[in-house]
């Protein structure tokens, strides 16, 4: 298995006597950030880390689409025109990812989850959802915590096309948890009855994954 991962500006070595990560979270209070959005055990970065499996997908955004579909009263299939007609949220947030570097106020657009869901119609039996990405990515992810007023299919960032490492030209986007849970190269949301683990999930990565009580690994 490949794991393609580049974090600039990140050496672990202690340059003083105090650790990177204490150093780091003593720098964000000296920025006047509030320390309390950075978890346990994260770093704050001002880069903006590339961390996948595998190739970053060749195709054109006319290539791409999106399936809904599962226990749903009405699968559909969306390209990008169509989920760009649709009503979109711009929003900002801190990112985590289980690698430990977190990001602040991260600006995305895009379209909330919840209302994919809502032209579907969710059957009452779904409990969980199943992340599809390019080359065979999963993930999974309660129910809840997808169609909540933050989680959404983005395809801008910073007011620009998500760049294609990043996951472009659309992606997941679910803050509130590591951020292996927002699938880069989304190709379809499954509605499921049951919490079925992904890619990471079934090598050993929590099936929950809050970052703040770092639920990284399976019994955390
Ligand atoms: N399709 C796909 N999505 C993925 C991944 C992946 O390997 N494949 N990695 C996840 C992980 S572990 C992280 S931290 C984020 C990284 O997103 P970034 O490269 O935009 O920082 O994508 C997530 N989504
Ligand atoms: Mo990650």
């Amino acid at each position: 298995m490949m794991v393609y991962e580049q974090i600039a500006g990140f050496s672990g070595a202690r340059l003083c006597t105090m650790g990177f990560f204490d150093r780091n979270r003593k720098e964000l209070v000296e920025r006047g950030l509030d320390p309390n959005r950075l978890p346990p055990g994260q770093y704050l970065t001002d880069r903006f880390p590339v961390l996948h499996v595998g190739d970053v997908p060749t195709y054109q955004p006319g290539e791409w689409n999106l399936s809904v579909g599962g226990l749903v009263d009405q699968p559909f299939t969306i390209d990008l025109d169509e989920l760009r007609a649709m009503p979109a949220v711009t929003l900002t947030f801190d990112i985590h990812c289980v690698t430990k570097w977190s990001k602040f106020d991260t600006t995305w657009t895009g379209v909330l989850v919840r209302d994919l869901f809502e032209r579907a119609g969710v059957k009452a039996t779904a409990s969980h959802v199943l992340e599809h990405a390019e080359y065979g990515y999963t993930t999974n992810i309660p129910l809840a915590d997808i169609t909540t007023d933050q989680a959404m299919v983005a395809y801008e960032f910073d007011g620009e096309p998500i760049e294609q490492v990043h996951g472009g030209p659309v992606r997941i986007v679910v803050p509130h948890l590591y951020f292996w849970k927002s699938a880069k190269w989304v190709r379809s949301l499954e509605l499921c009855d049951r919490d079925v683990p992904g890619f990471w999930e079934k090598n050993g990565y929590s099936m929950y994954g809050d970052p703040f009580i770092e639920q990284r690994h399976w019994g955390d």
